[in-house]
């Protein structure tokens, strides 16, 4: 089994990405607390982000400490989740989900000249944003897309239909708090949550338009079930491409598995294709895909280090292999 990579601190949800040659890890400091595990995440109780570097897979890992604070963002107050990273316009852009003064998660975003930070969050977070774990992806056209979501303790099943811009800020949904926990639609027949994507603008600091689903469907062509637990999105969604596909790739949650879809467009329709991961120990699965000096890696996290502690997780890295098909498998 491979080692924790980081072991003075707990980290979770590595987003991994590739600048100046180097590798980075983004991902979510976790830390000891008394808050009882529930289905609704308390338990991830998180209050900054650190930035680590890795000249080579193998090489040490460098912190570069705290990036960014939860007291230095002025809409936040707790739960800084899975954070991604992107560069463009010569600068880098952290984004994180955390719970707004309202309770609601919102997704924010900070700007530095560095790819360790520190980052400088705006104001306020997205405008028409909501739910968790942003994974933020630039295309080789340079257009950017931020995919977000998450069910249960993430909200996603919280935005039910409304109309206009309801007061809080998103398009055509209104946040109904009763329906945070596990409490996502189910029953034959009903269709799985979608996770969203959205175009960001140029300056990255805000959508083009308002969020829209991102259709998974099943090798038939059907949309993936509410009840078909072993395939639905349930959170952690990371984008890459290969070889012109693109990869949409996401935690099934309560059935912990990571897997993966694959499509044309960076805006969907997405078709199933199998398991990336089978369950790691811990209940959250959080993974992000990045090719680097020639090769292409899993990162992605487990609890060993802390004893098997949900909300104790350690990042980790596996090298991923493509066949001829473009299918993945560990290699
Ligand atoms: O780290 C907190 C949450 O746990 C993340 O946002 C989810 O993806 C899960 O890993």
């Amino acid at each position: 089994m491979p080692s924790p990579l980081i072991t003075h601190l707990y980290t979770a949800d590595p987003s991994a990405h590739v600048f100046n040659n180097t590798l980075y890890i983004y991902p979510s400091h976790d830390r000891e607390t008394t808050i009882a595990f529930n289905d609704n995440g308390d338990q991830y109780d998180m209050t900054d982000y650190h930035v680590f570097s890795m000249d080579s897979i193998d090489g040490p890992v460098t912190d570069h400490g705290i990036a960014l604070s939860a007291n230095d963002v002025p809409w936040v107050s707790k739960q800084m989740w899975a954070p991604d990273a992107a560069f463009k316009n010569g600068k880098y852009y952290l984004f994180f989900p955390a719970r707004d003064k309202k309770g609601i998660f919102r997704i924010g975003v900070a700007v530095s000249t560095a790819p360790e930070g520190p980052f400088v969050p705006e104001d306020n977070f997205i405008k028409g944003s909501y739910s968790i774990d942003p994974a933020v992806f630039v295309d080789e056209d340079d257009k950017a897309y931020l995919y977000f979501g998450g069910l249960w303790g993430g909200q996603l099943q919280c935005w039910k239909g409304g109309e206009g811009v309801g007061e809080d800020g998103v398009d055509g949904l209104a946040f109904d708090a009763s329906l945070s926990g596990p409490n996502e639609p189910s029953g034959s027949g009903v269709k799985a949550l979608c996770p969203r994507v959205a175009q960001l603008s140029d300056d990255m600091l805000s959508f083009v338009s308002p969020p829209r689903d991102l259709q998974i469907l099943t090798e038939s062509g059907e949309p993936i079930a509410a009840d078909d637990h072993e395939r639905r999105f349930f959170e952690a969604a990371w984008m890459h491409r290969y070889r012109g596909k693109y990869y949409f790739s996401y935690s099934t949650g309560d059935s912990h598995y990571l897997v993966y879809a694959t499509g044309d467009s960076p805006f969907g329709p997405f078709t199933y294709q199998g398991r990336i991961l089978e369950p790691v120990l811990g209940w959250t699965t959080h993974h992000s895909i990045v090719e680097f000096q020639g090769r292409w890696y899993l990162f992605y996290h487990d609890c060993e280090l802390s004893g098997g502690v949900d909300h104790l997780r350690s990042v980790k890295v596996r090298e991923i292999l493509y066949d001829e098909e473009g299918k993945i498998s560990l290699a």
